[in-house]
């Protein structure tokens, strides 16, 4: 008897996504460098399912039906190439590794042709939820050819979280698209998270609102329109008291770290010229949160004037909440430009109403909200930016006067709130058909002769600024 999928490396979310197919009825083998954890998996889960331990590779590997999946689960960057040449001399033609970590997009692409010369299948799928996810049900971004994706299909949209019936699990495209998708999944994460912190900043700083009450807020918030996991999570982390009888989150230092998926979505949007502003200020605000003793430093030189707080209503909990849901609709609207241009640069054909499907359960980023977003492309809508389809631009046009007054209130008041903030200057810049570049143009020319066009006239033009001022036409 053999196997139907092996996982190797069995950290939390290799064990957790081993146990999820043995409980599906899969048969699993299983393999982690240090056979210690191996032993542990089958010691606590054993009867969980089917699986099939060994503690050398060739055997791993010989355990599995052909043509074999192979989830490899180990940390990103140079172990996954190890990973990959340690199993290479074991495996047979059409054999296929899939790649469940947080990979890079561009080594997935770099491992996807690598593989293929040597006649073998490379997936590489962005796996979303946490622990938890991985074993409850996932949402997973398989990447690769279709025809490997066709033999695992089965089993991964069975281990994938199910919504109204369907797996958040769906083909993404070729190449590292899988997990490039998984990529501007975790930067949309971190925006979404840098507007909750900002609206929980207000909350407490300019309305002196303590932790339980905030966290009843954002219960009362998931019952509406930005019903999502994040929303739920912040209730629950603000409502826990720890041991002193404290809210623990007080007490938890405010230092974020990170991993690296936001900065590279950051990255990419500047390869590919998005005005990704929110995801952006999400990974500068991290930077500026881990310089803590900086910060310190500073508050000396440059003391805070003590904000005196300011009662509070329903209408201030409004409108702090429009201005989240706003500034998320700019997120998103940036992250899946970000999608589009990436599918048409790399001629992936990202199937973005797909994308709002499979993120509907399963992974961190969850919300009824991506129903609208999936409804959105469904309708082939196509609009330019999503901001613009009829659901979004209601919404938008809805929250502005709130998200506006929120933005001033907390400049007035010196609380950062760069998402907010970037995420309504981006819509005030992106309405507006004429903006102030005509300025920019000229110093480019004066300085660079770098030209400009013309609103009148067509053609590129120059003007002999330090000579004698006069324009000349360079181009048609
Ligand atoms: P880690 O990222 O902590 O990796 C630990 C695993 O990698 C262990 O099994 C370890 O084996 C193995 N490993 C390493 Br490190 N170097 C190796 C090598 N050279 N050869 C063979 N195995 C090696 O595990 P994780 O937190 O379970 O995450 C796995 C992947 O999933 C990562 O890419 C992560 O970014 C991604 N991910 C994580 C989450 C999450 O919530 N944690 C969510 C979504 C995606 P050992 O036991 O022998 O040291």
């Amino acid at each position: 008897e053999l196997a139907d999928i092996g996982v190797m490396g069995l950290a939390v979310m290799g064990a957790n996504l081993a146990r999820n197919a043995a409980r599906k009825g899969f048969g699993v083998a299983v393999y982690n460098r240090h056979g210690g954890r191996t032993d542990e998996l089958i010691e606590n889960y054993g009867t969980e399912g089917r699986f099939f331990p060994s503690k050398q590779v060739a055997d791993f590997v010989a355990s599995i039906a052909r043509p074999r999946p192979i989830i490899i689960m180990v940390k990103a960057g140079k172990p996954v190439d190890e990973v990959i040449e340690e199993l290479i001399p074991h495996l047979d033609e059409g054999d296929i590794i899939i790649d469940g970590g947080n990979s890079l997009f561009t080594d997935t692409n770099r491992r996807f042709h690598y593989l293929t010369e040597k006649k073998l299948r490379f997936i590489g799928m962005g796996v979303s939820g946490g622990e938890e996810g991985a074993l409850e049900g996932p949402s997973m971004m398989p990447g690769g050819t279709r025809e490997a994706y066709a033999r695992i299909e089965p089993i991964v949209t069975r281990m994938a979280a199910q919504v109204d019936g369907e797996p958040c699990c769906t083909y993404i495209g070729t190449e590292g698209s899988g997990h490039f998708v998984k990529m501007v999944h975790n930067g949309i994460e971190y925006a979404d998270m840098q507007l909750i912190t900002e609206a929980y900043d207000l909350f407490k700083t300019v309305y002196g609102l303590d932790a339980g009450t905030i966290s009843k807020i954002f219960a009362d918030w998931n019952t509406g329109e930005l019903n999502s996991y994040l929303i739920e999570i912040t209730a629950a982390v603000l409502a826990k008291v720890d041991d002193t009888g404290k809210p623990l989150v007080d007490s938890i230092v405010d230092e974020a770290e990170q991993k690296g998926t936001g900065r590279w979505t950051a990255q990419s949007a500047l390869d590919l010229g998005i005005p990704l502003t929110s995801i952006t200020e999400a990974v500068f605000a991290r930077a500026l949160s881990a310089r803590r003793s900086a910060r310190a430093e500073a508050e000396k030189l440059l003391p805070h004037p003590a904000v005196a707080t300011l009662p509070i209503g329903q209408a201030e909990i409004d409108a702090i909440r429009d201005a989240l849901y706003a500034s998320k609709i700019v997120a998103y609207a940036q992250g899946f430009e970000q999608l589009t241009v990436a599918s048409q640069q790399y001629g992936w054909d990202l199937k973005l109403d797909e994308l709002a499907t499979i993120w509907r359960g399963g992974c961190i980023i969850r919300a009824r909200f991506l129903n609208r977003i999936r409804e959105a492309y469904k309708s082939g809508g196509g609009a330019a930016n999503l901001i613009l389809e009829d659901y979004f631009r209601d919404a938008v046009l809805k929250a502005e006067p709130a998200w506006r007054k929120v933005v001033a209130l907390a400049v007035e008041k010196g609380i950062p709130v760069p998402a907010f903030a970037s995420s309504l200057a981006y819509y005030d810049g992106l309405r507006r058909a004429r903006g102030p570049a005509n300025l920019l143009q000229g110093l480019r020319d004066y300085f660079g002769a770098h030209t400009y066009a013309r609103l009148d006239k067509s053609g590129k033009f120059h003007t002999r600024w330090s000579q004698d001022g006069a324009e000349v036409q360079v181009s048609q």
